[in-house]
């Protein structure tokens, strides 16, 4: 095979014993997660905030950043100094990667083998965009608006720049921002500064990084990103559905102590208070459950109230455990208003939204 058409193949699944290959631990290494013990963290230090870059980070100076909007009367152009006079909204958000939970699919579905911990929360800084929408004009609600990135690449023998779109009433709602900060400080290169789009509760495709245009199209864009990427299918082709919000989920902070290969947890025998995060970005949490015995019971944890002031961001749960000498499986599970994680992992060729209850081994030490 020539070089091109061999690096132009569609997605794959790996086969029954094929372990992670270079070029997904090359995607990996790039691609970094959130260490679970920092969801004790509310606000998740930018540095320990996982990681989804698909090309390259693309190189551009605050100062000469320029977006453009497509408005009815000719391209707006905005630059980063014009983007901060408009007035300033902070929201806290929990942003999660839809590939998030695919390395435990069977069969793996071959890309960034994300286990658990795709996923951070920030203060994102910025405008909101129905403003920005409205100074250019762009105010018809039949309308979707394309969001283009800088950053350009091949994937799957399509040159593309990374491009998402939004239906109107979608990117109008109010927390809807282009953030020109992260946690306080400037955004930085990684995250997608000088400047990104913000979409709380949808997974981490929607938010564009180092967004240069905006641009609205009579639905339905049929970009890459849209189209082929990001739909729940099994078969190749099957059109598939688009993958939109977070669907909910609870996480452990591991307990105890890893062992450093296994990354086992070990624990001491006694009280304990096993603690967490949950989210939804579909509807409101109204449970997390804890199962002490690899899901056979389970227990309602003590979920903290929503914060108004930070809608979309996780929550905390605690749940108190007087462990045992021997070996445990830990698991917990959330539900919102439109029901609990699934049992069994939802599988599709993408591999995205398996949001499959968390288990955690647990080695209890003799006391
Ligand atoms: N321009 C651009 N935007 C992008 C991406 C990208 O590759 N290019 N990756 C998306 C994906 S898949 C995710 S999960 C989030 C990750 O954001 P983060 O790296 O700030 O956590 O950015 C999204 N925005
Ligand atoms: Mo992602």
């Amino acid at each position: 095979m020539e070089g091109l058409e061999r690096i132009s193949l569609p997605g794959r699944v790996a086969g029954p014993d094929e372990g992670i290959g270079a070029d997904e631990l090359a995607l990996a290494a790039r691609n970094h997660g959130m260490p679970l013990e920092a969801l004790r963290y509310d606000v998740t230090p930018a540095g320990l905030h996982y990681l989804l870059i698909h090309y390259d980070i693309p190189y551009g100076l605050p100062e000469e950043w320029r977006l453009e909007v497509d408005g009815p009367r000719g391209p707006v152009s905005f630059d980063l100094g014009t983007l901060r006079r408009f007035p300033v909204e902070t929201v806290r958000v929990t942003m999660e990667c839809a590939g998030n939970g695919r390395a435990r699919l069977r069969p793996r579905p071959v890309s960034q083998p994300w286990l658990l911990e795709a996923v951070g929360t920030a203060d994102w800084t910025g405008v909101p965009l129905r403003l920005v929408l409205d100074e250019a004009g762009l105010t018809d609600p039949t309308t979707e608006l394309v969001f283009t990135g800088a950053d350009h690449g091949l994937e799957r023998g399509v040159e593309q720049d990374y491009e998402r779109s939004l239906p109107f009433a979608e990117a109008t709602r109010p927390e809807v921002l282009l953030a020109y900060e992260m946690n306080g400080l400037p955004l930085p290169p990684q995250h997608g500064g000088p400047l990104r789009l913000i979409v709380p509760g949808w997974y981490g495709m929607a938010h564009v990084k180092w967004l240069r245009r905006i641009r609205p199209v009579e639905p339905p864009f049929d970009g890459f990103q849209q189209t082929v990427a990001y739909r729940l299918r099994q078969e190749p082709d099957e059109e598939g559905v688009p993958v939109t919000r977070i669907q909910p989920r609870a996480l452990l902070e591991p307990p105890g102590f890893p062992d450093f290969m296994s990354r086992t947890r070990l624990v001491r025998p006694g009280p304990l208070t096993l603690r967490g995060r949950a989210w939804s970005g579909r509807s409101p949490l109204v449970r997390v459950e804890v199962s002490t015995d690899d899901g056979t019971t389970w227990h309602d944890a003590a979920l903290t109230p929503e914060d108004s002031a930070h809608p979309w961001a996780w929550r905390s749960w605690t749940f108190p455990w007087t462990a045992p000498p021997g070996d445990h499986v830990l698991a917990v599970r959330a539900s919102d208003t439109s029901g609990p994680q699934p049992p069994s992992p939802p599988w599709n060729l993408g591999g995205f939204a398996n949001n499959t209850a968390h288990r955690v081994s647990v080695i209890c030490l003799p006391s």
